[in-house]
């Protein structure tokens, strides 16, 4: 990428999103693009197609999506199928007829099948049963990395992929319901402090293991895609370090200096049991995380207590 790109964050106002206009604030890219959800609907093709058309970005990078937890898709399948797979096809078919010539579409390792070999390799996907929890956000990113794959292929366009494992940090969603585990089990523990509650309530049974990279570490890694003349189509990025669900939680509860005990509803769903990514590729490439999953929940918390502090943290319901 030049440093003159004029380059399209999709969901800047996001996680993801904000954090990759950090990096490329860092970097000296001073043409960044973006729209709110209010200014422009990625769900309506024609106000897509027209905003390309418009400002003519030499460069797109798609993190809008609708997204949330083991909660929020498994109560709304349909609604995370719909919405992603418009938002995926909308941005990138648009940037491939408005001309963009290079676009970065990120997803997750929830695209993954359920039972993929460990880790996870780019080569496991579609080669077996998706896990049901989460069956139409992965349905819909995995529309979205293969609308690039064939774009490339059938019109030469740089357009390529990457799928991070569990991501957390600044500008994360707290909402108790929705949310991820990880801010989840931060914002609970944090409240049974403030309030010196006795118990914490957890969901599942605590034994799936899951992987964490923090958002700041993704966002480097696009910039270092980006700026790969020639990049694998699909990447897998992730920490290589993998946690049990309750070793998360004895990791948080000692973060936030919280003294409750842990109540695990066996009622809710665990969800996939493991789903380490094999990042083998990226880092022959030379790209590696930075930032450890002690230091990373530090930094969180922080970041939690302040966005309180403020009033700015994403509490949701
Ligand atoms: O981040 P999470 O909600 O989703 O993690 P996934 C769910 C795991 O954490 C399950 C356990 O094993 C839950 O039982 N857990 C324990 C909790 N307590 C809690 C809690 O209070 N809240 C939540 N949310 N979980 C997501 C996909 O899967 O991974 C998304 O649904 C996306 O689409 C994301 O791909 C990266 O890790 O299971």
């Amino acid at each position: 990428m030049r440093k003159a790109d004029r380059i399209y964050v999709a969901g800047h106002r996001g996680m993801v999103g904000s954090a990759v206009c950090r990096v490329l604030e860092r970097g000296g890219y001073g043409n960044v693009v973006t729209r709110t959800h209010a200014e422009l609907d990625l769900l309506d093709p024609a106000a897509v197609r027209a905003f390309y058309a418009a400002e003519r970005p030499d460069v797109a990078v798609i993190a809008a999506a609708r997204v949330g937890g083991i909660g929020a898709n498994s109560a709304a399948n349909a609604r995370f199928l719909y919405e992603n797979e418009l938002i995926a096809l909308n941005t990138v078919w648009g940037a491939a007829e408005a001309g963009v010539r290079r676009l970065l579409f990120l997803g997750s390792t929830c695209i993954y099948p359920r039972l993929a070999p460990q880790p996870i390799p780019e080569s496991a996907l579609l080669t077996s049963a998706l896990e049901k929890t989460n069956e139409g956000y992965a349905l819909a990113k995995i529309s979205g990395l293969k609308l690039c794959e064939f774009l490339r292929r059938e019109r030469g366009l740089c357009y390529h992929s990457l799928m991070p494992t569990n991501l957390y940090g600044p500008g994360d969603s707290y909402d108790l319901v929705g949310g991820h585990v990880l801010p989840t089990m931060i914002r609970k523990f944090e409240e049974a402090r403030q309030r010196g509650d006795a118990s914490v309530p957890l969901w599942g049974t605590g034994t799936p293991l899951r992987e964490f990279l923090h958002v700041d570490d993704l966002a480097e890694a696009c910039l270092f895609v980006l700026n790969l003349a020639d990049p694998p189509d699909l990447l897998n990025v992730g920490s290589g370090e993998e946690v049990s669900i309750r070793d998360l939680a004895e990791k948080v509860r000692a973060a936030t200096g919280c003294l409750a005990t842990i109540d695990w509803d066996a009622t809710k769903p665990d969800g996939t049991p493991r789903k380490l990514c094999d990042t083998s590729r990226i880092r022959a490439l030379g790209w590696a995380p930075r930032i450890s999953l002690d230091e990373g929940l530090r930094r969180t918390v922080a970041c939690y207590r302040a966005e309180c502090a403020a009033r700015t943290v994403r509490l949701g319901r």
